[in-house]
């Protein structure tokens, strides 16, 4: 089977709670479409799950493009060199990410010992800007937020990771007619006022809030369409 989700934001709870929900297994795929880090508290519980799990494939959403551009130079013994290496440009990176929810994640981070820090830093490169599959003879683009600077014609590869993570789709206006887009990044209490996966125009938006009070962590089976929430 294959399973997707998104936006797990640190909760790890409920990440643990669904796989077991799905009854996730070695021959089953999950891919999850971005946005495993900040806000909630567990982010590096969540990384360490699925970095050992083959069966588990992470996308890139903004939250882990934040932490790669700030991780890596905080990580850096301080001295002279590294301390005339920071610039502005690298403060408001991290301004920024402090802002959306980085400051959790630093907190945990910080209670890993280096070999564990350094692990998380090289799986976060291993995450991909994207991917295509079909299943049931149904093409599926897997995308954390949409396609930004979107034309039917341009390659795929013609993009940059940025325009994978940001963008809020129009829902009336699909960007394919023979591929569904499944996508996380913008809560679905924003685009239907409820936490439930959204479904229109061959698009699919999965994140139903998971970190917001009222919201749920989704998961959609590709298979078999059916819908898990925790
Ligand atoms: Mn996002």
């Amino acid at each position: 089977m294959i399973y997707v989700m998104s936006d797990i934001h640190g909760m790890y709870d409920k990440y643990a709670e669904m796989l077991k929900l799905i009854q996730l297994s070695e021959q089953d795929t999950l891919y999850i479409l971005g946005d495993i880090v900040d806000r909630g508290t567990q982010s590096m519980k969540i990384l360490q799950d699925i970095m050992k799990r083959p069966n588990v494939k992470a996308i890139f959403g903004n939250h882990e493009l934040m932490m790669a551009d700030c991780i890596g130079w905080l990580m850096q013994a301080i001295t002279e060199e590294s301390l005339a290496d920071i610039n502005e440009t690298k403060l408001i990176k991290l301004s920024d990410w402090m802002e959306n929810g980085g400051y959790q994640t630093i907190q945990d981070f910080k209670t890993l010992s280096k070999h564990e820090q350094k692990d998380i830093v090289d799986y976060l490169m291993e995450f991909t800007a994207y991917e295509e599959i079909t299943v049931n003879h149904q093409q599926y683009f897997l995308v954390h937020a949409g396609l930004r600077g979107f034309e039917a014609d341009k390659p795929l590869d013609e993009y940059d990771v940025n325009d994978f993570v940001w963008e809020r789709p129009d829902w009336d206006i699909p960007y394919f007619t023979d591929k569904i887009v499944i996508v996380g990044h913008t809560p679905t209490q924003y685009i239907s006022g409820k936490p439930e996966i959204f479904i229109k125009n061959n698009f699919i938006a999965v994140d139903c809030g998971a970190c917001f009070e009222n919201g749920l962590l989704a998961c959609i089976c590709l298979n078999t369409m059916e819908e898990f929430y925790v």
